[in-house]
């Protein structure tokens, strides 16, 4: 008589996406690839929410106190902030994207991809009538999720103009990304030396950045400018590195609250900001301006990778193998 083996249970097969609801009844899909990585995106602002490696680890902050509730938009994972970025320009904060309800995309229009990702989601956002009376404008804005077979995290945006009347629209634009990290004090953020920004907590002035890689003391809210395409969050205690890949996204942006702002914000627990650090790919001092028909496309790839990851080396090829 055959005997199952003594030590690993066979994986059960489980489908590459699903679609399922959270707690407080949101619905969700979540994508998984065979080496065990996951990634969970909601409905409810496109958002984010969970992105683990292939030992169950979580890599994105969100908060113990996030609320799933509508109209509040969920605090960590990745909000999509559209159609404005921050309080740049008259908008409420960060836009309404994060707190609408995107649809299942059935049918996108190709776009040239990566045949070897079975893991993926594709939602879309159409304004209602009601965020016409605050945005004039017609829009398709297409999110792709994809969760690659080494478990990179792919997001692509594609955002079209489908007014019907002649008029093109400006927008601002980040992917908000809040990642998970051991200990705030111990993380090192490398590829934003010397570059300009424009500072959030001193009347978005503009100014320039020293020459060494980044570390936290206080609070910081800055927008880096004309940014390379990767950067490298270095989580000394966890051994960890994350490796951040943008395209179509010029700034980015570094926000951590500390322990004062914490206090005020009701869904973050006072001490939740040492784990977290958002390193956001954005285009914010240049709005892109699309006419009617026009289409853009930003993309953001993740990577997290064990540390063997030595300073300067910013090359994730080299991270890779190393
Ligand atoms: O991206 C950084 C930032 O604009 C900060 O100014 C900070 O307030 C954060 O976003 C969170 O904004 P929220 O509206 O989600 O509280």
């Amino acid at each position: 008589m055959a005997t199952a083996s003594s030590s690993t249970p066979p994986t059960p097969h489980l489908p590459s996406m699903e679609r399922t609801k959270g707690p407080t009844g949101l619905e969700k899909l979540v994508l998984r690839e065979s080496r065990g990585w996951s990634a969970e995106v909601h409905l409810y602002g496109g958002q984010v929410t969970s992105w683990k490696n292939d030992h169950g680890e979580e890599l994105l902050f969100v908060s113990s106190k996030a609320i799933f509730k509508p109209p509040k938009a969920i605090r960590g994972g990745i909000p999509i902030c559209f159609p404005q970025y921050g309080t740049h320009g008259n908008l409420e904060k960060h836009g309404f994207a994060r707190n609408r309800f995107w649809a299942i995309d059935d049918n996108p229009p190709p776009f040239p991809v990566n045949t070897a990702i079975k893991a993926f989601a594709d939602l879309i956002l159409k304004p209602s009538e009601e965020d016409t009376k605050i945005w004039p404008h017609s829009f398709e804005f297409r999110l792709r999720v994809a969760l690659a077979p080494g478990g990179d995290l792919i997001l692509t945006s594609r955002i079209r103009n489908t007014n019907i009347d002649g008029r093109p629209f400006s927008f601002t634009f980040a992917y908000h990304t809040c990642f998970s990290v051991s200990d705030i004090s111990e993380v090192r953020v490398e590829g934003l030396e010397t570059l300009d920004y424009l500072d959030n907590l001193n009347a978005k002035g503009r100014f320039t950045e020293q020459g060494d890689a980044i570390v936290f003391e206080a609070e910081i809210d800055k927008i880096y400018l004309d940014v390379p395409s990767k950067v490298a969050i270095i989580d000394h205690e966890k051994k960890r590195t994350y490796v951040l890949r943008k395209d179509g996204l010029p700034d980015t942006v570094l926000w951590n609250p500390w322990d004062k702002r914490s206090k005020i914000m009701q869904d973050l627990g006072d001490e939740e900001y040492k784990h977290m650090l958002c390193v956001e790919p954005a285009t914010v001092e240049k709005p892109i301006t699309l006419k009617p028909g026009e289409e853009w496309k930003g993309k953001m790839e993740l990577t997290a990778v064990p540390s063997s990851y030595c300073s300067g080396q910013l090359d994730p090829e080299k991270v890779l193998q190393g």
